[in-house]
């Protein structure tokens, strides 16, 4: 819906209108937000990012990433929540959060696939890539790690389409090529998805456990803590191939296995579970709530890590 008013969290808004407010914020705050690209999509839309540094000085980085599947309308919302509570919050663990990272957050991985929702299909997951007669390869099922090992398809038609070969999405391959460039140590790779409420970490494509999954269970245990005191909403979860489902090619295994990112994490914000009112379409009403909640878990997840 377009916004008659400034920019806010009690709608969810289209490409443009997210990328109209970035654009903003960088003029507004030129000494802390950089516009930055993480490519551009099949049908040539920016992959718009903002990179939030609060100083010049040498800091560790937090990566994260939303509306990689296209319908998971909340998970753009609260990225762009979290991008204005970094400039603007007042609160003490909020600011520190801000000061003591450089923050890299793209809210729409898979612009192309976003638009679409909006203009054609509510339900559309994919990219938009033509492949024979059907389109789009799952952007979660394409990053070049273990790639189609397990719990993904073969068929483009599919919602879990591995694509051709690993990469094969320019969107997944120019943002992979983005954060390889980042030179900061990025301590956090949280990539939001929805729903169910599950917080997840590596890895998908077996149930092997990460080398330092005592580290993840303790910031695991942490996160989960706060996301509910807020609201008392409960999330569960664990590691990916044993909490929800095998998958390989995800991206928060592929940061995680193949880049020097210390952990990673996948949210599966709200709700809980599906019924024709919520599902994908969580009313926006709930936004707010959320993505505060959201925010609450990742200051405990900062703080857990930081304190390892
Ligand atoms: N769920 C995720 C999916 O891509 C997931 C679950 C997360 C798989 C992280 C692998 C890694 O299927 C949704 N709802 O997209
Ligand atoms: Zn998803």
């Amino acid at each position: 819906g377009r916004a008659d008013d400034e920019y806010n969290w009690a709608q969810y808004y289209e490409l443009e209108d997210t990328y109209t407010w970035m654009i903003q914020l960088a003029s507004k705050y030129p000494h802390v937000v950089t516009l930055i690209e993480g490519g551009k999509s099949y049908q040539r839309r920016s992959i718009l990012g903002v990179k939030i540094s609060k100083s010049l000085s040498d800091k560790p980085g937090i990566f994260l990433e939303a509306g990689i599947h296209a319908r998971e309308w909340i998970a753009p919302a609260a990225a762009t929540f979290i991008i204005n509570q970094l400039l603007t919050s007042e609160v003490d663990s909020i600011k520190e959060l801000a000061d003591n990272y450089n923050w890299y957050v793209f809210p729409h991985a898979n612009p192309d696939g976003y638009v679409y929702t909006h203009t054609t299909n509510r339900l559309w997951r994919k990219t938009r890539t033509p492949y024979g007669s059907c389109f789009g390869a799952d952007p979660n099922r394409n990053w070049g790690f273990h790639w189609n090992e397990v719990g993904a398809s073969d068929s483009a038609c599919s919602d879990t389409y591995a694509g051709p070969e690993a990469f094969s999405e320019i969107e997944t391959y120019s943002l992979s090529q983005y954060i390889a460039s980042i030179k900061d140590n990025i301590q956090l790779y949280i990539s939001l998805h929805a729903y169910s409420q599950y917080l997840l970490y590596p890895y998908g494509h077996t149930n092997e456990l990460p080398d330092n999954v005592k580290d993840y269970e303790q910031v695991y245990d942490a996160a989960i803590a706060a996301v509910s005191q807020r609201y008392s909403t409960r999330y569960t979860g664990g590691n990916i191939y044993d909490a929800i489902y095998p998958a390989a090619g995800a991206s928060v295994d592929w940061a995680y296995g193949t880049q020097d990112v210390r952990m990673s994490f996948c949210y599966e914000l709200r709700p809980s579970s599906n019924s024709i009112l919520t599902g994908f379409r969580l009313p926006a009403e709930q936004i707010i709530p959320a993505s505060e909640e959201l925010l609450d878990s990742i200051v405990a997840m900062a703080t857990e890590v930081k304190a390892l």
